[in-house]
């Protein structure tokens, strides 16, 4: 299975980052990520046997055990990679640190537990579109919004269609006072 752990936004926040693709359709061409697709990533795992799901979940409850809802506010546009083909995304002006302690949480317990992960460095950010050319475009305005992060997901994730698709697999609340079994 293709697994990544992520945090989940509120309805307010991704309403703000559909708007803001919105303001980017007209000018800028490229796969635009869907609604419900939308998330941080907090650790990319890729393939992981089945059989090592169960672990993995109690791994995850475990790093996240001490980490308190995340008072967060949505922040200025961004991209990496080649002006032809890059990725836009939508950044944090606040709860960036906290989200980069939950995501160290995270690594550190995959790494205690013989995890594999992609060890690029994490950057708080929502992924709004891939391929996109902004060799003739700049970047718009962000519609922001504020709210509080409190899911921490486990998701698998499907490549076989015409979009890629997003299937949860456990979510975890963070300051939840034991798991929800
Ligand atoms: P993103 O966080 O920039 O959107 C599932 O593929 C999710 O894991 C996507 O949200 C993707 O990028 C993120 N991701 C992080 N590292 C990845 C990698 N090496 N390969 C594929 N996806 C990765």
């Amino acid at each position: 299975m293709r697994l990544f752990v992520a945090a989940e936004l509120t309805d307010e926040m991704v309403e703000a980052l559909v708007e803001t693709q919105a303001g980017l359709r007209d000018t800028v061409h490229g796969r635009y990520v869907a609604p419900d697709s939308l998330h941080v990533t907090l650790a990319f795992l890729g393939q992981v046997n089945h059989s090592r799901v169960g672990e993995l979940t109690d791994v995850l409850y475990e790093a996240t055990a001490a980490t308190e809802p995340i008072e967060a506010m949505l922040g200025p546009l961004g991209s990496f990679g080649r002006k032809s083909s890059a990725i836009v995304w939508q950044g944090f002006q606040e709860g960036s640190e906290e989200l980069k302690q939950v995501a160290a949480r995270v690594r550190s317990a995959l790494d205690d537990h013989g995890f594999a992960f992609d060890r690029k460095g994490f950057l708080p950010h929502i992924t709004l579109m891939r391929r996109a050319d902004l060799s003739c475009a700049s970047l718009g305005m962000a519609h922001v919004a504020a709210g509080t992060i409190d899911t921490v997901t486990l998701f698998s994730s499907d490549l076989s269609g015409d979009r890629p698709r997003y299937e949860a697999l456990e979510r975890i609340r963070l300051g939840a006072p034991e798991r929800d079994w």
